[in-house]
C-alpha cells in the first residue's frame, strides 16, 4: 500500500490572501508530493512499505541508518495535519468548550497560549515546525527542527505550524510573526484542534 498525497480540504485560492494560491500550490502540489514520492521510493518492496505512517515515522527515527526515510515520512505526517487544522473560516478567538478550558488551565489564558505559540515558533533557527501537544495530560508549545514532530517524543500534536521558508517565504517574506500570528488569527480550524484532544 503505497503512501499517497492527501487532497486539499479546500481549493487552492481558499486561503488567499492569508496563504496565497502559489504558496498552496508549491507547498502542497511540489514539496509535500516530493516527500510522498521520496518515501514511497525509499520504502517500496521493504517491510515499512506495509506500516502504518505513524509506524513508519516512530521506526524510521528509532534507526540512524533510516535518516533519509524519516525525514520524508515525518515531514508527510506534518504536512497532513497542517493541511487539515486549516479552513478558510478558521481562527478566532471562539475556541470550543473543552479545548477553550483546557488551555485556560495550562496557559492561563487564549492570549497566553498565543504569546508562546508565536515566540516558540519564530524561534525556530533554520526548518522545522511549531507545534501545540497535549504532554502527559498538559498542553504545552514545543518547537522541532526539520521534519521531527511531537509523535517521536511521546506527544500528541494537536496543531502544528510548518516554519520552512517555503511555507511563508511568498506571502511575508522575513515576517514569520504576522505569519504565525495570521494563522492563529484566521486559518487555524479550532474544531479540527479539539477533536485531536479528545483522541488523545
Ligand atoms: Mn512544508
Amino acid at each position: 500500500m503505497a503512501f499517497t498525497l492527501p487532497n486539499l480540504p479546500y481549493a487552492h485560492d481558499a486561503l488567499d490572501p492569508i496563504m496565497g494560491r502559489e504558496t498552496l500550490e508549491l507547498h502542497h502540489g511540489k514539496h509535500h508530493n516530493t516527500y510522498v514520492t521520496n518515501l514511497n521510493k525509499f520504502t517500496e518492496g521493504t517491510d515499512l512499505a506495509e506500516k502504518s505512517l505513524d509506524e513508519v515515522v516512530k521506526l524510521a527515527y528509532s534507526d540512524p541508518q533510516k535518516q533519509g526515510i524519516f525525514n520524508n515520512a515525518g515531514q508527510h505526517w506534518n504536512h497532513c495535519i497542517f493541511w487539515a487544522q486549516m479552513s478558510p473560516k478558521g481562527g478566532g478567538d471562539k475556541l470550543p468548550g473543552k479545548l477553550a478550558q483546557k488551555i485556560n488551565d495550562d496557559f492561563g489564558s487564549l492570549d497566553k497560549f498565543k504569546e508562546d505559540f508565536v515566540n516558540t515558533s519564530t524561534t525556530v533557527f533554520g526548518s522545522g515546525w511549531g507545534w501545540l501537544v497535549l504532554d502527559n495530560d498538559r498542553l504545552r508549545v514545543v518547537k522541532t527542527p526539520n521534519g521531527e514532530n511531537p509523535l517521536v517524543h511521546g506527544q500528541h500534536a494537536l496543531i502544528g505550524i510548518d516554519m520552512w521558508e517555503h511555507a511563508y517565504y511568498l506571502d511575508y517574506r522575513n515576517r514569520k510573526a504576522e505569519y504565525v500570528r495570521n494563522f492563529l488569527d484566521k486559518l487555524v480550524n479550532w474544531e479540527y484542534a479539539e477533536e485531536r484532544l479528545n483522541q488523545a
